[in-house]
């Protein structure tokens, strides 16, 4: 059984993220999407609350499971046996991003990062940019997943604070 791991922030999950996810299902057989702290954003969901929106969304897809990972991608990786992590790229600007990260965790535990280039017609597709059109009251149907959509309504018109 090879698996692989697909990590990032999902704050929230997208089509485009989904898309990167069905394309890692179909090289390995199983695939475990690693919701994941990245230092660098603040975030509008909790952890918690992006594993649930993720797992709703990758509920049709056999061989798919969502964990929290809490800590070192490099180490969960060697800890379920990883054979490689799986990355999305848009464009030359994730690939600058990208290309840091998969040799720092190569250089950790020798894991690959195998890259995917995502579905073109989803290429405009970022979790930051779908909070920005939702906030200002934009169509995001077809950007994300109904539950997605639904989740992003109610915490962009709740209250400060009030965003679980
Ligand atoms: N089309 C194709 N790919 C896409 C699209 C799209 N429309 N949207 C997003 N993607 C890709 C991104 O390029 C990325 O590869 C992946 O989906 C996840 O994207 P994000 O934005 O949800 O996640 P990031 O980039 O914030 O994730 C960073 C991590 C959380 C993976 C990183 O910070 C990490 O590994 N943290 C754990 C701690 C750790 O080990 N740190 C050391 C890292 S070397």
């Amino acid at each position: 059984m090879s698996l692989a791991v697909c990590p990032g922030s999902f704050d929230p999950i997208t089509y485009g993220h989904v898309d990167v996810v069905r394309r890692a299902r179909a090289m390995f057989d199983e695939v475990v999407v690693a919701v994941a702290h990245n230092p660098a954003k603040r975030y509008l969901f909790d952890a918690d609350r992006r594993v649930a929106l993720a797992r709703a969304a990758l509920a049709d897809l056999p061989g798919v499971r969502v964990e929290l990972v809490d800590g070192l991608l490099a180490r969960y990786c060697q800890d379920v046996g990883a054979a490689a992590i799986v990355k999305g790229l848009r464009g030359a600007a994730d690939f600058d991003s990208e290309q840091a990260m998969a040799l720092m965790n190569r250089h950790l535990v020798g894991i690959e990062t195998v890259f995917v280039m995502g579905d073109p017609t989803l290429g405009h597709i970022a979790s930051s940019m779908v909070k920005d059109v939702a906030s200002h009251g934009g169509p995001i149907d077809d950007l994300v997943p109904p539950a997605v959509a639904a989740a992003l309504h109610q915490a962009l018109s709740a209250p400060a604070g009030e965003q679980r």
